[in-house]
This record gives structure tokens, C-alpha cells and sequence, in this order.
């Protein structure tokens, strides 16, 4: 059923000057409202129809003064992106026009939608689940081609199908359960064997589904790839390569670099971020000495790392010490300057080191070896695998929560079972299990995750 909310209206395209601009009008009176600001001459005083296109001008009755030229059209509840009916005005003008023209529809009676809010009556009309929504604000958020691709992919439905399917999975079981409880006579006593192989079968896959997470977060944040290595290796000189401008300031002078600094950077659909650090070795120079620090945490919160060397260089002490600060993060020792020399004697000390890990040889000022150095990242974050592709993935910690939450209750059923505990118990933790998944997809009313959820949309959507 759709419900009565005020109708609300908006400027649905973003700031900035555009060819054109949308105006969307949703709720009962959307129609009526649009009607009142608009002339449309091919109706002649009747109802528009359904999804037909109309050309028109939008009007100003009080100075009896046309605003724009304009194309209307609307859609009929249920059959619309909100679920109500839905009027959208395309604006040609400017900012300006778009705003003296939502002036008008408010004045006609539309209430200001709030960030959110369209997208929002479309969860809550029924037409898009949680998951679906929260994917429409990464689609308008996503800022490199494979977060675009996933959100696509969710907004389709993929992640919310999965959900939907292992909970009517866990339904089926909590029924089987409380059958074999409630009426012993008519059913078989609960077959243990057959429980414990379809809690497993659940479990593995939650766990699956887990461990997505990681990779999702990082197609949809980028990946943090931190520069590292001795004063004058040459980094900042990488960073501008990768680039391709001229982005931080590269001299021949030892400790150049003074400060962390951070650009995005797209590989193949995958975002970095990728940080340029002031190179590190013992200073008393106070401003370098916090630089430092600054490159010392930045590992710390590395999702990658790019360690320097200078082929011109034997290894050093203050490289063995940042091997061993970077050993537990996913890291690429990178040979550079390999135009001046090939770089031999520091790969055998780099394999001295028994890092376990090849080296990448580049020459970073005439940017050679930058497309095996590019591959060598991509290897590195997913693992020789492409991006799952048609599969669900965990883009969000809300969702990872969830999903963590069921996989713990399954885990906890299996437990009971085998331990012989009461059927009830089971129950128990199934419900918990359903619970956990059925607020990753906004079924049953969880206001608190909703209001979070819209509150970050931008108005308009
Ligand atoms: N021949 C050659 N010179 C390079 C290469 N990469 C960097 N250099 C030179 O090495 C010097 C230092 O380069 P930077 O990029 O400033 O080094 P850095 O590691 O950022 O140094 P700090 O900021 O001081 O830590 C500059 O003179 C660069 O031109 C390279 O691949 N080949
Ligand atoms: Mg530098």
C-alpha cells in the first residue's frame, strides 16, 4: 500500500551548469502541483497521460511571465522510482530557472525534499529493498569504475537476492524444527545429520560472503598505497609518473619531501590513494624529523605499500629498518632508477633479505617498468583474481556486521546441535541468524538504520 506523505520536490540534477536540469515533484499531489506552474498547450485543458512527454512552459501567474521552455512528464503510483506518483519537470535555463521554477512548485504547495527523501519513499513504498537503496547513493557516490560497477551490480539486486534466499533458508529450518516439536506424532523426529549439513552449507557460504568485505571496502574507498623509502630513492618522482604531472616537488636534494601528500589515482577501475612520504633516515632537521613521524603512521594505516630502493645504492641499514616496519603489510619492493644502473646488486641484497617477494624495476623519471609496477598492484589486491564480477560483495561495515552477526548465530546452532543442547535453543539462534540478515535488507522497521542511511543521501535523490 503506498502511504500519504506530503509531496515533495527537489532539483534532482547536481550543481553547476548543465544542458539541462530536473525538477522532480513525488506524492499524491505531485500532478496537481505541476499543473499549477505549467502551460502546457497540447492539453487544452485535459489530463495529461501516463509517461506521455509534453512540452510546456513553466509560469509565473503572479507576474503572468514565462520562466522557461520546458519538457513534462509524469508517472502514476505505484509505477514510479518513489512509488508515488512522481511529475518531472526538465528545465532548460540555468541554475537560476531551476530555482525560481522549485520556488514556484513549493509555493504551489510541495514541501522541500530532504537529502534522501525520494530514495527513501522508494524503500519504504516497497520498491527498493535497504540494500538496493544504499547502493542508488553509492552509485551517486563512486568514484571509480568498478565502485560504479558494483554499485550497479547491487542496485540490481544481487547482494539483496542472496540475503533473501538464505532467509527463507533459515525459515525453512526454524519451521522444520518447530514442526518436529509442536507435532511429534505427524512428523519424523528432526533428522541431526540433516540440519548440521545445511547449517554448514549456510555457514560456509556467510563466510564467503565475508570475506568479500575487505575487497568491496576497497573498491569503493580506494586503496591507501603509501610511498616509502630512503631520502632521494626517488619517490615523489613515482608519484608524478603514476600521475602523469608534475604533482610534488622533485629535487636532487636529500629530504625534499616534507610532508605527506595524497592524490587519487585510477588502476584499471581500481581507486588509490596513493601517498607520497618525506623519505626516512635519522634528521635533527625539526620540520623533517615530524615529517617522519607523519610517514611512520601513514604505514601504519597503509592498505599497500611501494617500497623505494636506488638501484645506484647498495641496501642500507635505514632500508633493513624499514623493511622490518613494513613486513606485515602487503607490500612491493620497487627498484628505481634502473636508467642509470640495472639494479643487480640491490635485487641480490633485497634477496639476502629473504623478503619473499619479487622486486619491480623501474626507472621512474623516464617512466619505464610503470606498467609491470601497475600490474604488480593489481596482482597484489586481488590476488591474481579479477574483481567478483557477478557475485555479491560487502561494500558497507553495516552490512559486514550483519552478515558477521548470522554467521556467528549458525555457527552457534551448529554448536547446539551437536552438542545435543534442547531444540529450542536452535530456534533461538536461527531467529537471531534471520534478524541479523533481515535488517540487511530493511525487512521489518528498523527505524534507526533507515534514518542513518537517507540522512546521507543528497537532496534530490
Ligand atoms: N636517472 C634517474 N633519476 C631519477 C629517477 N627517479 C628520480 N630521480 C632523481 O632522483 C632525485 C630525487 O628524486 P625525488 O623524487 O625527489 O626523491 P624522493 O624519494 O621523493 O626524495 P625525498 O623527498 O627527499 O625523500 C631527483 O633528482 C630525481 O630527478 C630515475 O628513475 N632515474
Ligand atoms: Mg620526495
Amino acid at each position: 500500500m503506498i502511504k500519504d506523505y506530503q509531496t515533495i520536490a527537489a532539483i534532482s540534477t547536481p550543481p553547476g551548469e548543465g544542458g539541462i536540469g530536473i525538477i522532480r515533484i513525488s506524492g499524491s499531489q505531485a500532478l496537481a502541483i505541476a499543473l499549477k506552474v505549467l502551460q502546457i498547450p497540447g492539453l487544452r485543458g485535459k489530463t495529461p497521460k501516463v509517461r506521455r512527454v509534453y512540452h510546456g512552459y513553466v509560469v509565473d501567474q503572479s507576474k503572468k511571465e514565462k520562466v522557461d521552455e520546458v519538457i513534462f512528464f509524469y508517472f502514476k503510483n505505484p509505477n514510479s522510482y518513489t512509488g508515488e506518483d512522481v511529475a518531472e519537470i526538465q528545465t532548460h535555463g540555468g541554475i537560476a530557472v531551476l530555482r525560481k521554477t522549485l520556488e514556484l512548485i513549493l509555493a504551489a504547495g510541495a514541501v522541500l525534499a530532504e537529502a534522501g527523501e525520494f530514495t527513501k519513499r522508494a524503500f519504504l513504498n516497497g520498491r527498493l529493498d535497504l540494500t538496493q537503496a544504499e547502493a542508488v547513493m553509492d552509485l551517486i557516490q563512486a568514484n571509480s569504475e568498478e565502485g560504479a560497477k558494483q554499485a550497479m551490480l547491487q542496485l540490481d539486486g544481487a547482494l539483496g537476492r542472496f540475503v533473501r534466499k538464505t532467509l527463507s533458508r533459515i525459515l525453512n529450518l526454524i519451521a522444520s524444527i518447530e514442526v518436529s516439536l509442536d507435532f511429534p506424532e505427524d512428523y519424523d523426529p528432526l533428522d541431526r545429520e540433516a540440519l548440521l549439513a545445511v547449517l554448514a552449507e549456510l555457514e560456509a557460504e556467510l563466510r564467503e560472503l565475508l570475506s568479500t568485505f575487505k575487497q568491496g571496502n576497497l573498491v569503493r574507498q580506494g586503496l591507501k598505497t603509501v610511498i616509502v623509502g630512503r631520502p632521494n630513492v626517488g619517490k615523489s618522482t613515482l608519484l608524478n609518473s603514476l600521475l602523469g604531472e608534475d604533482r610534488a616537488i622533485v629535487t636532487a636534494t636529500a629530504g625534499t619531501t616534507r610532508d605527506v601528500l595524497e592524490e587519487y589515482y585510477n588502476l584499471e577501475g581500481i581507486t588509490l590513494r596513493l601517498v607520497d612520504t618525506a623519505g626516512l633516515r635519522q634528521s635533527q632537521d625539526e620540520i623533517e624529523m615530524m615529517g617522519i613521524a607523519r610517514t611512520r603512521s601513514a604505514i601504519d594505516t597503509a592498505d599497500l605499500i611501494l617500497w623505494v630502493v636506488d638501484a645506484e645504492e647498495d641496501l642500507q641499514d635505514e632500508d633493513r629498518e624499514l623493511a622490518s616496519l613494513i613486513k606485515d603489510k602487503p607490500y612491493i619492493p620497487v627498484i628505481n632508477k634502473t636508467d642509470l644502473r640495472h639494479g643487480q646488486k640491490i635485487a641480490a641484497d633485497l634477496k639476502d633479505l629473504d623478503l619473499n617477494r619479487e622486486p619491480v624495476m623501474i626507472a621512474a623519471a623516464p617512466g619505464q617498468g610503470l606498467d609491470d609496477l601497475r600490474q604488480a598492484i593489481s596482482q597484489l589486491v586481488f590476488a591474481g583474481k579479477a574483481l567478483a564480477k557477478n557475485t555479491p560483495i560487502l561494500t558497507k561495515t553495516r552490512h559486514q556486521q550483519s552478515v558477521s552477526q548470522a554467521m556467528e548465530q549458525i555457527a552457534a546452532c551448529q554448536q547446539a546441535v551437536a552438542a545435543y543442547l534442547p531444540e529450542d535453543c536452535y530456534v533461538i539462534h536461527l531467529k537471531d541468524a534471520y534478524e541479523a540478515l533481515a535488517s540487511l535488507v530493511g525487512e521489518g522497521s528498523y527505524d534507526e538504520i533507515i534514518e542513518n542511511i537517507f540522512a546521507q543521501f543528497c537532496v534530490g535523490k
